[in-house]
């Protein structure tokens, strides 16, 4: 039997010697080697806390001490010595173990988090409740990267941390001098300085906080004497603990783009993907033609929240590195310096996941929208991103942006369009435009039979019974809608508006002629695409019946992006049915 498979939970580790508890360590690796190779996921984080993760959960005593982490995405180490190895089969699959803190699996997971930068202010909300209610015989614990320190939010929760010199918190600073890519900026020169051992308590000491480090990360015996010494401080203490990321592997060690921050299933031995190729990507599509249209226009600069490579910035950053700029993990600051650098003359391309843009919603609307500044925002990630769950899909970015003043969106159906539309918004000098696409292959084009008033017609077939209006990626779904409706005997209308806000004005016409319009999108009905066409076709007095599909108002749970999709009812089949039940019923009623 192996060590690890004595571990059902942390109270195992009191009785393990420090050699025994190294030799877990060196299981730990091996094991998460293999099943995350085998099911992707957050690898290279998670090898570089091991040791941490070990010495964490000797020192304090989890769920009654309060143990957070930051972003959530290197809690495996903490999922397995809480009595979750078992589950690693099925990680991120359905029904399966999240690839994040998820309370409904474990009492030792107190917040579902993967936005990052939140762990702090959790953590002073923890503290100061126990001051409230007088509860002294628990510790709270927030670990955080390097990389979620560039969020404004933990600089937020550390003003206030600093001001409760008497609220026990425990801040680990897991620093591994990396996000996806080295961190950079002042901060990180900063903690480049302690891990030095030069500046002695730094910034930390400044603001009045406790400073313990820096501590070696790999170090289990070190860890755990800091965190003692932690664990005894009667108020706020930071302890900087040095880690390396991806460590004990050779593929995320020698990685240097990211160390394995976030992996395909691979072979664990090659280092190569286990899946097959299937094609290119919206997000490479974008990188190429964003390239392209940086070597025709000197005045367009890239900009980055702590994304480099998984937003498709890489070949521009190779092409103009002076013009591609990482802000760390400061979605709020990377929008309102678009307007500034608009302002300044420089057209700004944004590129972002769809749900970290909700972070930056005010600084869109007011900071760019109100000024009318021609800055271009690039939602990836838009619509079901699926396997890593509720948090990062991208549901809801048109339901929040639809609401903005002047703000042009487009959702490309294809590569070709994704291209035609990236260049439309960025030559776009009125005001703010946005493209958002999905994770995954763009497919093969889907090319437009005619064009009406910049409407894409895709396919039209008998009498004008439905209007299929279909937003970007899911017209595919679309189309097989149509065909599945003609084998019922009923004509069908796809078309794709290509910029979907605002309402293109040909749509009434188009509506009017049919009995029945719906309208197919992977974002939220709540304020979505649908709800807005309907809106304004009541407004222009088309009395035409519309159906909206798209995603509930509702948190998915993690899964395949088809099998969510068909979950939420967006399956070809069901569309169809409904579409077929819809119009008969307005033939019952015509009777
Ligand atoms: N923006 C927000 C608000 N949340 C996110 N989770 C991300 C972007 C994407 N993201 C996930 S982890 C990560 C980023 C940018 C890097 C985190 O770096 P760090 O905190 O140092 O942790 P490490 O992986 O290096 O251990």
């Amino acid at each position: 039997m192996t060590l690890l498979e004595t571990v059902h939970g942390p109270g195992r580790l009191g009785e393990l010697t420090a050699r025994e508890l190294d030799a877990l360590a060196g299981e730990i690796r091996a094991f998460l080697i293999d099943r995350v190779s085998a099911s992707g996921g957050h690898l290279g984080p998670n090898l570089g806390v091991v040791e941490l993760t070990i010495a964490l959960h000797s020192v304090f005593d989890s769920p009654s001490d309060r143990l957070l982490w930051d972003t959530g995405h290197q809690s495996y180490v903490h999922k397995i010595l809480t009595g979750r190895a078992g589950g690693f089969d099925r990680l991120r699959k359905a029904g399966g173990l999240s690839g994040y803190p998820s309370a409904a699996e474990s009492e030792h997971d107190l917040v579902e988090n993967s936005h990052a930068s939140t762990a702090l202010s959790y953590a002073d909300g923890l503290a100061r409740a126990d001051a409230h209610l007088g509860v002294r015989d628990r510790a709270t614990v927030a670990v955080i990267g390097d990389g979620a320190m560039t969020g404004g939010m933990a600089w937020e929760a550390l003003n206030n941390i600093a001001d409760g010199p008497d609220r026990p918190l425990v801040v680990v600073l897991n620093d591994n001098g990396r996000s996806y890519a080295p961190t950079r900026g002042g901060f990180a020169d900063h903690l480049a300085e302690l891990r030095a051992g030069q500046g002695g308590a730094g910034l930390f000491g400044q603001l009045g906080l406790a400073y313990l480090g820096p501590v070696d990360g790999h170090d289990i015996a070190a860890l755990q004497d800091a965190l003692r010494r932690a664990r005894e401080t009667r108020g706020p203490v930071v302890v900087h603990a040095v880690t390396e990321k991806g460590r004990g592997f050779s593929y995320t060690e020698d990685n240097e783009l990211d160390r394995g921050h976030a992996i395909r299933p691979m072979d664990p031995l090659t280092g190569l993907p286990t899946g097959r190729s299937a094609g290119p990507s919206f997000t490479s599509v974008f990188g190429r033609e964003l390239t392209r249209i940086a070597e025709e226009r000197p005045d367009v600069v890239a900009i980055t929240a702590a994304m480099l490579e998984p937003t498709g910035l890489l070949p521009m950053q190779r092409a103009f590195p002076d013009r591609v700029i990482d802000v760390g993990i400061a979605e709020q600051h990377a929008v309102t310096m678009a307007a500034g650098l608009s302002l300044g003359g420089v057209h700004p391309v944004v590129a972002i996941y769809a749900t970290f843009v909700n972070r930056a919603f005010d600084q869109l609307l007011m900071d760019v929208a109100l000024h009318r500044r021609p800055v271009t925002f690039v939602l990836d990630r838009s619509g079901i991103t699926g396997d890593d769950g509720p948090s990062h899909n991208g549901m809801w970015d048109m339901s929040v942006l639809q609401v903005v003043p002047g703000l042009r969106i487009a959702a490309p159906r294809d590569g070709t369009r994704l291209a035609e539309l990236l260049a439309e918004a960025v030559a776009w000098e009125e005001g703010p435009t946005l493209v958002r696409f999905p994770k995954g292959p763009t497919g093969e084009d889907l090319p437009a039979r005619a064009t009406f008033a910049g409407i894409d017609v895709l396919h039209r077939t008998g009498p004008l019974d439905v209007l299929i209006v279909s937003v970007g990626a899911l017209a595919g779904t679309a189309l097989r809608v149509a065909e599945v409706v003609g084998t019922h005997g009923l004509g069908a209308t796809v078309v794709d508006p290509r910029w979907v806000t605002p309402v293109n004005p040909a749509l009434a016409d188009m509506a009017r002629r049919h009995r029945l319009v719906i309208t197919v999108e992977d974002n939220s009905r709540t304020g979505g695409v649908g709800s807005t066409v309907a809106q304004f076709l009541r407004d222009t007095g088309v009395k035409t019946p519309l159906r909206e599909f798209g995603i509930p108002r509702r948190f998915l749970d993690h899964g395949a992006r088809a099998d969510v999709l068909a979950g939420c009812g967006l399956s070809p089949q069901d569309i169809a049915r409904t579409v077929v039940e819809e119009i008969s019923a307005g033939e019952a009623t015509e009777d």
